[in-house]
């Protein structure tokens, strides 16, 4: 297992890579550039400049997180073959720079949902928390501004203002695309990557949607076991994988984590593990926790030990914290409660292996 951080750029992070050096066990960073816009191919020398600035530093650059699909691939648009290509010459420049798996998603629209970035918990820390009960009251619009409102002034992963700009046009393009019409879709993306995934030896590895369910009618597919199971199948390419994230995935109550990642781990479908806790709050209603299992519902020693039986070495990273000791970093990506995530984490698996021999 190789125990990553995720880290958005010098400029649009309060987190510096040498802090990250200093977390113990840390092998590398989970990074992108962030200023290429959706659909565009990331420059090699862009890549190359943010490949040395980490290296420098003592870190490696080998999973990016996320090149995101146009929403013209994912509404199956006839200008999809040019997002495409795209897509595959960036492909090409990540693996050129020794980047070994891309983590992407196929959410419609939204990327992440939560309907409050700073929840206030009882031991005076803020954490995300998503209330199912308040989301069906918004309107898209207004969870926009509420994110935008509340985002500590950062731009959000998979929040992109220019094209949350054109959303009441993109909602209603969607009008039209239904969960098997999407699942069409992502086979037409992944036939024409893939090829190039085997090439160059990269790994795709697809992000659950999070919330695993549709929002404001717009379909989401990436939400369980038999849809996973189906995701996988598209493709016997071992290219074509998944990033296993038991927050996003353990938001349905149906999930089993630990199976899920037994089956899919099995089948060598995992090359990159999000691993955090959530806590129920109601039947679709949650927030977020520290990674200490008995913080919130999800167990993580047995999360840790589906891994560890899988003989798991892939990337992982920990994933969203609370914000904590008064820290202002962007939501859920702190550095002090995800550091503590990253001990805690590599507490267990030393236990694991340990008691394994
Ligand atoms: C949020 C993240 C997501 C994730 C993308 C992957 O914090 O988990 O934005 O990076 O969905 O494409």
């Amino acid at each position: 297992m190789k125990m990553t951080f995720r880290w958005f750029g010098e400029t649009d992070d309060n987190i510096t890579l040498g802090q990250i050096r200093q977390i113990p066990g840390i092998s590398g960073i989970v990074g992108a550039l962030y200023d290429v816009p959706v659909g565009e191919v990331w420059p090699e020398e862009e890549i190359m400049a943010l490949k040395k600035q980490v290296n420098d530093a003592g870190l490696s650059l080998e999973v990016i997180e996320s090149v995101n699909v146009h929403e013209d691939i994912k509404l199956g648009r006839p200008t999809r073959d040019r997002y495409i290509e795209n897509y595959r010459q960036c492909i090409r420049n990540l693996a050129a720079a020794g980047v070994k798996v891309i983590c992407y998603n196929f959410m419609p629209v939204f990327d992440w949902v939560r309907t409050d970035l700073a929840c206030p918990l009882s031991d005076g820390s803020c954490a995300m928390a998503y209330d199912n009960s308040l989301l069906k009251d918004m309107t898209p619009e207004e969870l926009v501004n509420r994110v935008a409102q509340t985002s500590n002034g950062f731009k959000l992963p998979g929040w992109e203002p220019e094209r949350l700009g054109a959303l009441k046009n993109l909602l209603e393009q969607y009008q039209g695309v239904d969960e098997e019409q999407l699942f069409q879709n992502l086979k037409y993306f992944l036939d024409g990557i893939l090829p190039v995934c085997e090439e160059t030896g990269i790994k795709m590895a697809i992000h659950p949607d999070d919330p695993p369910w549709s929002l404001f009618g717009l379909p989401r597919i990436v939400t369980c076991g038999k849809n996973l199971e189906r995701i996988v199948r598209m493709s016997d390419s071992p290219c074509n994988g998944l990033t296993l994230c038991s927050g996003s995935l353990g938001a349905n109550r149906a999930n089993d984590i630990p199976a899920l990642i037994r089956h899919f781990g099995a089948m060598g479908r995992i090359p990159f593990a999000h691993v955090r806790n959530i806590c129920f709050t109601g039947d679709r209603s949650y927030h977020e926790s520290a990674h200490l299992s008995s913080d919130g519902s999800l167990d993580l020693y047995q999360i840790m030990k589906a891994y560890h039986d899988i003989g798991f070495d892939g990337y992982m990273r920990p994933d969203h914290g609370r914000a904590i000791w008064s820290e202002k970093a962007r939501p859920g990506y702190g550095l002090y409660d995800r550091a503590l995530g990253v001990t805690y984490l590599n507490g267990l698996w030393e236990a694991l292996e340990k008691a394994g021999k």
